[in-house]
């Protein structure tokens, strides 16, 4: 992989911040997008732009016609069957909280329970609690250990005859964990609980096939794997999708209307109600071609030598703790350096360029295992380089400096 020909493709590397090479490494915020989703964006809205699906003129048959081979790409992306089983969202948090909905309408009763890991994004813990507050279920929740990993016999002993869904996140986004999730599907499906994954910091990163896993749903956003914001996917499989209602009601995901009764569209149609983010879509399915084009597997060799190299210049650094230390994980380094507040050590770095996120990274509970209030976050991405690791690395021993 050539990460030099790599950062050409994105215009927004070339800029300075505060008269300093950017140093991007908020990748698990967001991702830069590169030139060729930029233009699909651009491209669309000056050669295509039309609704879709509703058409009979030559740019609404267009629109379809791109908007839904976008849909396949992305179906190809994750390993889907099928495009049916691929529902166009806002991203992975309104694909968990549809699934998290239906759910509450169709499959949940007082008692039951939702088994969760302590690793989960805020995004897959909120909509479950709405969901018991609707329904009477409760949460159940997998602890982590010191090292922020999720042992695969914690998981087991929970899943009980009340167990109805398992949602679980592939990486943790605040620590970088790879989760065991294949034997998380194992285990539950055993036991005929299906499983969610949240999987919006694997599929950027790791070679993913929805279908080889046997997960019931998996949810990503466009914005996390270099393509548009405003756009993800819910995969979820065929019986489950049919099986669930719709999440919201309006034009688009209907068949027919009357006063007294409406039929539904077919899948996916049925979960996607409204004008769809048209532009969005299209971007997302050259994000994912583009991605495939460079390669996972050669993506997540390379982001591997970036944690690799990153946790050992930082393990250096005097009285900087690295917060997760699992044996498997994605290019995801938080951290605290001495007493320095987190918010702080943004601040200095900010000023020389380089771009992490401080706080609690929208996942509470992990910090409140560690007893913190947040760490410092550097996460990494296609494009990111050895030497920035090293600019990452000097910038901290400034911040040393500065705080004595
Ligand atoms: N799940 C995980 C594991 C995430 O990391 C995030 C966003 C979401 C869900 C929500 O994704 P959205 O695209 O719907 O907003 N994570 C982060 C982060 O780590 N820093 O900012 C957002």
């Amino acid at each position: 992989m050539n990460v030099e020909k790599i950062r050409e493709q994105f215009p927004i590397l070339a800029q300075k911040v505060h008269g300093q090479r950017l140093v991007y490494l908020d990748n698990a915020n967001t991702t830069q997008k590169p030139r060729a989703v930029i233009d699909a964006d651009r491209k669309y809205y000056e050669e295509t732009n039309a609704n879709i699906h509703r058409g009979t003129h030559f740019l609404s048959e267009k629109a379809t016609a791109e908007y839904e081979d976008a849909r396949a790409k992305v179906a190809r992306f994750l390993g889907a069957r099928a495009s049916r089983e691929v529902v166009f969202t806002r991203g992975t948090t309104e694909a968990i909280n549809l699934v998290a909905a239906g759910f509450a309408q169709s499959v949940l009763k007082e008692g039951d329970e939702i088994l969760l890991t302590g690793l989960e994004h805020h995004s897959n813990i909120v909509p479950w609690q709405l969901a018991c507050g609707r329904t009477g279920a409760k949460l159940v929740v997998v602890p982590i250990t010191d090292s922020g990993e999720v042992p695969v016999e914690e998981f087991e002993k929970r899943l009980t005859p009340r167990t109805k869904i398992a949602a679980v996140s592939h990486v943790s986004n605040a620590l970088g964990t790879i989760n065991p999730v294949e034997e998380f599907i194992r285990l539950a499906h055993a036991r005929s609980v299906p499983v969610l994954v949240d999987g919006a910091q694997a599929a950027p990163h790791l070679p993913i096939d929805v279908a080889a896993l046997g997960c019931d749903f998996y949810a990503v956003s466009g914005h996390k794997m270099y393509g548009p914001t405003g756009i993800g996917a819910l995969y979820g499989t065929e019986a489950w999708l049919e099986k669930l209602p719709p999440y919201q009601g309006g034009g688009d995901m209907i068949s027919s209307v009357t006063f007294e009764k409406t039929t539904y569209n077919e899948l996916p149609w049925k979960f996607e109600a409204g004008t769809a983010n048209i532009a969005g879509g299209i971007g997302f399915g050259v994000a994912v071609d583009w991605l495939s084009a460079v390669g996972l597997p050669a993506v997540a060799a390379h982001e591997h030598t970036l944690l690799v190299r990153a946790t050992e210049a930082l393990s250096a650094i005097e009285g900087l703790r690295i917060v997760g230390t699992a044996p498997r994980k994605a290019a995801v380094v938080s951290f605290l350096l001495g007493d320095v507040h987190p918010h702080d050590i943004g601040t200095i770095l900010d000023r020389e360029g380089i771009a992490i996120r401080t706080g609690q990274h929208c996942a509470q509970p992990v910090m409140d295992h560690y007893g913190i209030g947040a760490t410092a976050r550097a996460s990494f991405g296609v494009y990111n380089t050895e030497e920035e690791v090293n600019v990452l690395a000097a910038a901290l021993k400034k911040v040393q400096e500065v705080f004595g």
